[in-house]
């Protein structure tokens, strides 16, 4: 028993022991901490003697003695203003169904236009279109007998366009003189109008008598000026652009 007494007297002599090597520890560790755990520095300032010393709690001080403390850090500034919105980015082309397809860009210089086409048994076909209108490249008297007017049947022009066309012989072409002398060429009806196998060139020949709009000087005088087309494209349908056009004078060159 008194053994066993004296076992406990000497455990609690071992922890008293190691509480004052903890505690002393603990004491240099916390008077090491100048600055503190926060970067704080304090001092004791003496009103007297101005004298300012360094202390590691402003429990230190004396009666005489001002605490005294700064940040080994400044102050983190104030929040910067928040920037201007950028602009808004372009809406991407996201497809997100085939006939998504329809309308954009194709070709090799991309200035056709793709189309989708449903065939039976879910055939899908995809056409690349042009949407380049044909101009007139020249633009020529073939033929004029009687008059000198452009009016009488067997006077024939020819018109030839920057590519296939549709190969339409009922087509109608406007055209004034240099008077103001209008009138409109009915293929099928006035005259006759036929194609090259290129389909480029409409060779335009007067099956019947021209009527015409009075202008200063009565009748259909050459050369004569391309004003319009109906009914005459290209394959893909675009009508010939008329004022872009190099030649659409009617003339002999
Ligand atoms: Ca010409
Ligand atoms: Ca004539
Ligand atoms: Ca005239």
């Amino acid at each position: 028993m008194g053994f066993h007494l004296s076992a406990q007297l000497v455990r609690y002599a071992i922890v008293g022991v190691l509480g004052v090597f903890i505690g002393g520890a603990g004491g240099v560790f916390a008077a090491a901490l100048i600055p503190d755990a926060n970067g704080v520095i304090q001092g004791c300032y003496d009103n007297k003697t101005g004298a300012l010393r360094v202390v590691d709690s402003a429990a230190n001080c004396l009666k005489n003695q001002v605490p005294i403390s700064w940040n080994e850090r400044g102050v983190a500034g104030a929040t910067g203003a928040t920037g201007a919105t950028g602009a808004t980015g372009a809406v991407g082309r996201g497809l997100t169904s085939l006939n998504d397809l329809n309308g954009l860009p194709c070709g090799t210089t991309n200035s056709g236009t793709s189309r989708v086409v449903y065939g039976s048994g879910g055939a899908v076909s995809l056409f690349c279109d042009d949407s380049t209108p044909p101009t007139v490249t020249d633009a020529r008297v073939l033929n004029n007998v009687g008059s000198t007017d452009f009016a009488e049947p067997d006077d024939a022009f020819f018109l030839t366009f920057s590519e296939e066309m549709n190969g339409n012989t009922a087509g109608t072409i406007n055209v004034v003189d240099q008077d103001g002398t209008t009138a409109t060429v009915r293929c099928s009806i006035d005259a006759a109008c036929t194609w090259n196998t290129a389909r480029t060139t409409l060779t335009v020949t007067l099956t019947s008598p021209l009527s015409n709009d009075a202008g200063t000087t009565p009748g259909l005088q050459i050369p004569m000026l391309v004003t319009a087309f109906g009914n005459l494209t290209d394959t893909a349908g675009n009508a010939p652009d008329v004022l872009g056009s190099q030649d659409r004078l009617i003339d002999y060159e």
